[in-house]
């Protein structure tokens, strides 16, 4: 917004202070110097910057505000209430960390308007907002600047900055130039052990400046200085840093600028005093007349631009292209080539790694929707994520479709929900499976924000082979396992995959990992008119007459196990063959289906990782064949054989098993 004269008195800056006092005491826990320390840059940001209209939280073109330093979320929740988002009421402040409040400890996206993002874990914040401003220049490359124009503002706290995700974020960002994002850093120099000194003495400015920033520093309490930074910043061609110098605590006597201001409740009488310091003589959640008036003039002060914006929208030749873009309902839209795939590599049988058989399917989704931004940490030509003609994003054209994210396996995460976030994109990004450790805190993010976002992790096993256990994934699927709505996907072959990029594609509120091999895998003999992944697990085959022993396996055990079964079968026992690509979805099988796909013979399980979470499926009486400790730097066949994860081993455990059940 042009307008710089930002009217505002102290009580309206007080109201924030008092508001996030009373709200941690009432509490009885919560962070309250964060949201005093940083009230009058909010204040200044929110009355005269940020382009936002209250009535409609979910403007596309809004300026997005993203508070990395989520333990400050009383400072989100009282601008919220003071600006007159809808339905958010001061009883929401009075609720603030209880059971189904709008108001959790950390802000949470999805539980009120304008939480942009879930955060919390120090420096996410940040590396998603990379994300989102990234996401706005894509945005405005396809749609035009009339439709897409809006900064991405983000409140960093010390510890957001000492975190190693904001180095790869801020690297990023100076890198490809998101001159439209503006980082406030709380520089308030306390965290919660002491002063920041106990533990940095990193020149904050010189690395912003090295990565390519605009950076600024002023004194946090001065609205002239703050207003003045963030016009420069707006103007500046480079993502901006401004460096906001304040006093934790601000108005709290004795604890302001201590770290005992950071993270508990100020106590009654330092609440007086604060009271008393600040002239601020209302009662605990009252707000006067006056002042909350003035908050919510500064809550419509957008409704103009959007107005206009919405008369643009009409009358603009890409009205239907950007509406279909939001709305993201790209199901449709690959389903029909993917089967046309299926049906192809049923005819076929190509021999191919998994993660060639991702690379061809996303040649056919790529084609077939535009939504999807891919992008790799430095393994493109690994993880095979690049296709012909998606063009690269760089800081001179944002109308490519792949991103060189370079080696920031946790930052490209990050960035991939700020993408998702962003709203339309379908984010992608690959890296080695084993990294995915480095990339875990996003991913765990994206789950619990419920974003389709898509990591495509090869390498997914000791077949991957020389490059040894530094490499070699082992716990990981476990680990990914364990983790609430994510779908791990481990298909076996080109059908498979396909049928797991259908499902992820399609899954709108749940992350997906795709672990995909680097060594070839035969094509399965099965049906394809039906997506039998989208099951869970399916009978590859099934033997004539009783089973005497079910193999279970995923991606690329699958065809160990075929191989078993026919083992077993020379010695006149009868093997059925299940292929699990995705456990999650199995366990959303009505427990009939599970029942027949299971059967109720002896089972064995093969899967070349840590046996964790398999005896859900084997049970008490099952066999497991995989790996029992790191692996080894040697060819591929050489180490199945090694470590015994081969037919003959899977045979002999369960013809063992089925002698003694016999
Ligand atoms: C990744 C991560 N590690 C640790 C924490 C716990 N934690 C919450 S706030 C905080 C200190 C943050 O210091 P600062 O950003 O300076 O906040 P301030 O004390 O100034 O409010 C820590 C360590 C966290 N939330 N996230
Ligand atoms: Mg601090």
């Amino acid at each position: 917004m042009s307008n710089r004269s930002i009217e505002c008195v102290p009580d309206d800056v007080n109201a924030i202070r008092a508001l996030a006092m009373d709200a941690v005491e009432r509490a009885k826990s919560g962070h309250p110097g964060m949201p005093m320390g940083m009230a009058d840059v909010a204040t200044v940001l929110f009355r005269g910057f940020l382009k936002f209209d209250a009535s409609d939280p979910h403007w596309p073109d809004r300026d997005r505000f993203v508070l990395s330093a989520g333990h400050g979320s009383m400072l989100l929740y009282a601008l919220a209430y003071l600006v007159g988002y809808p339905g958010f009421t001061i009883e929401d402040l009075k609720q603030f960390r209880q059971l189904g409040a709008k108001t959790a400890g950390h802000p949470e996206y999805g539980h009120a308007p304008g939480i942009e993002t879930t955060t919390g874990p120090l420096g996410q914040g940040l590396a998603t907002a990379v994300g989102m401003a990234l996401g706005e220049r894509l945005a405005a490359a396809r749609f035009g600047d009339d439709l897409v124009d809006h900064f991405t503002y983000v409140i960093a706290g010390d510890g957001c900055l000492m975190e190693g995700v904001s180095h790869e974020a801020i690297d990023l960002a100076g890198h490809l130039r998101l001159g439209k994002l503006i980082v406030l850093w709380d520089d308030n120099r306390i965290s919660i052990d002491g002063p920041t000194s106990l533990a940095t003495s990193l020149d904050q400015a010189a690395r912003f400046e090295a990565a390519g920033w605009h950076v600024r520093a002023i004194d946090g309490h001065d609205h002239g200085e703050i207003a003045a930074a963030i016009a420069s910043a707006q103007r500046d061609p480079r993502p901006s840093m401004i460096a906001c110098r304040n006093v934790i605590g601000f108005g709290a006597p004795a604890k302001q600028g201590k770290e005992s201001a950071h993270g508990s409740p100020l106590g009654a009488s330092e609440i007086e005093a604060a009271r008393a310091t600040l002239d601020w003589p209302h009662a605990p959640f009252e707000i006067p007349e006056l002042i909350l008036a003035g908050w919510r003039k500064s809550g419509a002060r957008g409704a103009p631009l959007r107005a206009a914006w919405t008369e643009r929208l009409k009358t603009s030749a890409k009205r239907a292209a950007f509406e279909r873009f939001l709305a993201g309902e790209i199901a449709g839209e690959v389903a029909e080539p993917l089967q046309r795939f299926r049906e192809a590599a049923a005819a076929q049988k190509p021999k191919l790694a998994t993660r060639k058989s991702s690379e061809n399917a996303l040649a056919v989704i790529n084609a077939a929707t535009n939504a999807t931004i891919g992008g790799s940490a430095d393994l493109t030509h690994s993880n095979f994520t690049l296709t012909k003609g998606l063009g690269i994003v760089s800081r001179d054209d944002f109308s490519g479709r792949y991103i060189h994210y370079g080696v920031r396996e946790f930052g490209m995460a990050a960035a991939m929900n700020g993408l998702a976030l962003s709203g339309g994109f379908v984010p992608y990004g690959g890296t080695f499976l084993v990294f995915s450790d480095y990339a875990r805190g996003a991913i765990r993010l994206s789950a619990l924000m419920g974003l389709r976002v898509i990591f495509v992790l090869t390498h997914d096993s000791i077949g991957l082979g020389e490059d040894g256990p530094t490499h070699q994934p082992i716990e990981h699927l476990a680990s990914l396992r364990a983790m609430p709505n994510l779908y791990v996907f481990r298909p076996a072959d080109a059908i498979e995959t396909a049928e797991c990029w259908e499902l992820a594609l399609a899954a709108k509120r749940t992350p997906s990992v795709l672990s995909l091999s680097r060594q070839n895998l035969p094509t399965l003999e099965r049906p394809v008119a039906e997506n039998l992944s989208a099951r869970g697990a399916y009978v590859l085959s099934e033997p004539e007459g009783a089973r005497d022993v079910t193999l279970l396996a995923t991606g690329s055990e699958v065809s160990i196990a075929i191989e078993a079964a026919k083992l077993l079968a020379e010695k006149g026992k009868r093997a059925a063959v299940v292929s699990m690509p995705c456990w999650e979805l199995f366990e959303t099988q009505g427990a009939a289906y599970r029942g027949r796909v299971l059967g109720s013979a002896p089972r064995v399980a093969i899967e070349a990782a840590a046996r964790l979470g398999w005896d859900r499926w084997i049970g008490e009486r099952g066999a497991f064949i995989g790996m029992t400790s790191f692996g080894a730097s040697a060819p591929a066949e050489a180490l199945y054989a090694h470590f015994g994860i081969t037919p003959q081993a899977a045979a002999q455990a369960a013809l063992e098993l089925v002698v003694a059940t016999e």
